[in-house]
């Protein structure tokens, strides 16, 4: 039988109310013991399940909250054992004091995730929509919240359910030709069976290619500013990032190496860089810093060019030299409150009828918003969460193990193998598609995946 466990729930420090979760056989005698205003009529304690209280926590007489009660009883809560919420005003040392009560009552401190993992454990949630829960809750980005969204919401259990039931029927094909066949298979269902095989075996390829690409996409995306000196890039930083972080100046080549800030643009994690002025130069150093630049550049996630409209720029030359550079980058043509006459932005639609142009003034503001709009748009472009399913690293491992075995069943069909000897290979992937759907039982994995948690979720 499980003890009961207490844990403040909500995140440390000061907030308007901070949750604790007793959970366990125990979670009701032990919150009644510290609770007042409760007994009926006839002194005998009767609580209606989730159903909210009003009443004051004390220990002993002394009076230390105001608090809202709500009882859960099991199965039907969170954690599926009987679980009380008290609610009580968020300021941490009170929490604590309130815990302390607890504890002396009898509960004791949950550990690392215990709540989701007795969750798992009474099967309320499978275990990737408990490992999602996790990712919920630490997710950094709008992106990885959709991700781990998808999979508390079931996604990548149901993908495993049907790959599931189509080993197991593929299974069953060739343990009936084992069992009953007096001849051998004919050509063509030997090859729909391989195709079916196949079939499954993309789907897993897919789901790791997929899931490798969202991995990259969860570091911090590179916002890189590039253009020659002077244009207003670092003004433009400054700007974008909100505070003053590169130096401004009117003499060229006043940013000699890049200038990184990291940062959240419209929910989005990012670094942004601003670089040295590309020109010809015979200073080393100088030259060293715009090298570093065009790598920069190149390798960036989404790519500002800053011109400067004060310039009479020829365009002909200028697309010459940086066609390619142009090419899927935001164009920040700045200075537009001194722009040049002979301005017109046809003229870099001329050389590329499809390219971003945000004409901007880092003095007037003018057109900064609109900037940082096709920014983040172009960073939203990248990170469209319906293509992709995030693997925790235990999947990933379960799926890379299903392609190994499917590829070899393939080689041994192949090879004109009897079923009695490919069906082995079904086996393992489906034993692996099994523990992707949390047919885990060993405590060992169970603790390293629940560790990742903090104490009361
Ligand atoms: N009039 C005007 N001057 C600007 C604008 N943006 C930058 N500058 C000036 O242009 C000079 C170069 O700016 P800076 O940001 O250091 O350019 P960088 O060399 O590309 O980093 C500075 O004197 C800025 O004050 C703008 O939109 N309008
Ligand atoms: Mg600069």
């Amino acid at each position: 039988m499980a003890d009961t466990i207490a844990a403040v729930s909500t995140a440390s420090g000061a907030g308007a109310i901070g949750i604790l979760r007793i959970s366990g056989p125990d979670a009701l005698k032990i919150s009644l013991l510290h609770l007042r205003g409760i007994e009926s009529e006839s002194n005998r304690i009767s609580v209606q399940p989730r159903h909210a209280y009003t009443l004051n926590f004390v220990d002993h007489d002394r009076k230390l909250d105001r608090v809202v009660v709500v009882f859960f009883p099991g199965p039907n809560s969170f954690t599926g054992e009987d679980l009380c919420e008290i609610h009580a005003h968020g300021n941490p040392i009170l929490l604590r004091e309130i815990l302390e009560c607890l504890f002396r009552s009898g509960a004791r401190p949950a550990k690392q995730g215990e709540f989701t993992k007795r969750a798992f454990l009474n099967g309320k949630l499978d275990l990737n929509e408990a490992e999602a829960i996790g990712r919920i809750i630490q997710a950094r980005s709008r992106f990885e919240l959709e991700l781990a969204q998808k999979n508390a919401f079931g996604e990548l259990s149901r993908l495993a359910s049907n790959l599931r039931s189509q080993l197991v029927s593929l299974k069953a094909e060739c343990e009936a030709e084992i069992d009953f066949s007096t001849e051998d298979l004919t050509f063509e269902s030997l090859v729909q069976r391989k195709n079916r095989i196949r079939k499954v075996l993309e789907t897993c390829e897919n789901l790791l290619k997929k899931s490798g690409q969202a991995e990259t996409l969860l570091e911090r995306s590179r916002v890189v500013l590039y253009g020659e000196p002077n244009t207003g890039k670092s003004s433009l930083m400054n700007l974008i990032l909100g505070r003053e972080r590169s130096i401004i100046s009117d003499i060229p080549g006043t940013t000699r190496d890049y200038v990184s800030e990291e940062f959240l643009l419209a929910g989005i994690p990012i670094r942004l860089t601003d670089t040295a002025g590309v020109r010809e130069t015979g200073d080393k150093v100088e030259r060293m810093g715009i090298e570093r630049s065009e790598k920069e550049f190149s390798s960036a996630d989404v790519r500002v060019f800053v011109i400067d409209l004060s310039q009479e720029i020829d365009w002909g030359e200028f697309a010459r030299s940086n066609l390619s550079k142009l090419n899927g980058a935001v164009i920040a043509a700045n200075k537009f409150d001194i722009a040049s006459p002979g301005w017109n932005p046809s003229a870099i639609r001329n050389i590329l009828s499809d390219a971003v142009v945000c004409e901007v003034s880092c003095k007037t503001r003018q057109g900064i918003d609109e900037l940082i709009r096709e920014i983040s748009e172009k960073l939203q472009s990248l990170e469209s969460s319906e293509d992709y399913v995030l693997l925790e690293e235990r999947n990933r491992y379960h799926f890379l193990s299903i392609v190994r075995s499917l590829n070899a069943c393939l080689a041994l069909i192949g090879e004109n193998a009897p079923a009695e000897v490919y069906i082995k290979e079904i086996d393992i992937a489906l034993d692996e598609i099994g523990e992707v759907n949390g047919r885990v039982d060993t405590e060992e994995v169970l603790g390293r995946i629940f560790s990742k948690f903090c104490v009361g979720k």
